[in-house]
């Protein structure tokens, strides 16, 4: 099988953490998976009516949809996209790879920045070797919520939980003045329409608030090295629903191959207990 991601663009993910991989959907595909997301993301929040600023800070950096490849039928080949998940797996270097989960990250409108964090620390999985394809329908621009990078950050030996999802009355640890980190300089990227951006696990990032007066339009899809373990009892619905206990692999039909697959195939929808 041809490779995707380049010797150029793999050092890249190695040296910096994060990546844009390009061209990795076409027009067509666009046109056809931003509104399958964009009615998931409209028929998860039917029943939320508050406005921007009746949310709570965490939910002010975005509306957050986790794992609509399971509900949404016109999800499930963006989140399994052949070409996404061999490039995940190309920038981790391994042979396969599994779905932690996917979620939609709709920033509004006036939406506020998304705080500094690495993500590994929010999942029980002892290796670090995760990273999320990160997929803007229109791109991304600077004005309407790009996301920045801190290049290096994650092979400063950081692995660092940072609370975002308080209340609005706790700051969470600014983790850019963290010692290990301090002297590296947040990277503002922009995606362009088609290009897919790739974050390891440990690289701290943010992303910058929607100015724009339209609705920052992201879908995400993590993805794990087949074979990663449970580190830990900190709940997450990823390992409880398929009762991986700690120091099991990750494998079920929650967390399924995305790749390799047999060509055109996708997992089925899980049977165990959603979340
Ligand atoms: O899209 C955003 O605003 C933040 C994304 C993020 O933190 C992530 O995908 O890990």
């Amino acid at each position: 099988m041809s490779t995707l991601v380049g010797p150029e663009l793999a050092a890249a993910f190695g040296r910096d953490g994060f990546v844009v991989v390009p061209d990795l959907l076409t027009e067509d595909e666009l046109a056809r998976f931003g509104p399958a997301v964009d009615a998931a993301v409209a028929d998860r929040q039917r029943h939320d009516h508050r406005s921007l600023s009746q949310k709570s800070r965490y939910e002010q950096s975005f509306q957050q949809c986790m794992n609509l490849w399971e509900d949404h039928p016109g999800v499930l080949p963006l989140t399994f996209h052949s070409r996404i998940s061999q490039a995940a797996a190309e920038l981790l270097g391994v042979g396969a790879v599994r779905l932690w989960h996917d979620q939609a990250l709709y920033k509004e409108a006036g939406g506020r920045e998304t705080d500094p964090h690495q993500d590994h620390p929010y999942w029980p999985i002892a290796e670090p070797d995760q990273l999320t394809a990160w997929i803007p329908f229109d791109g991304s621009t600077r004005d309407a919520g790009a996301m920045a990078y801190l290049p290096g950050s994650h092979r400063v030996g950081l692995d660092r939980f940072v609370d975002i999802f308080g209340a609005f009355d706790s700051e969470p640890e600014d983790i850019l003045s963290h010692p290990d980190v301090a002297s590296i300089a947040p990277v503002l990227v922009e995606v362009p329409r088609g290009s897919v951006a790739f974050h390891h696990g440990l690289t701290v990032h943010l992303a910058r608030p929607n100015t724009s007066d339209r609705v920052r339009r992201v879908h995400t899809a993590i993805y794990f090295r087949d074979g990663c373990t449970r580190s830990s009892g900190f709940p997450h619905p990823s390992v409880e629903r398929n009762q991986i206990e700690v120091g099991e692999v990750i494998a079920g039909d929650v967390t399924p191959i995305a790749w390799p697959r047999p060509d055109g195939t996708f997992p089925g929808v899980p049977l165990a207990t959603p979340a």
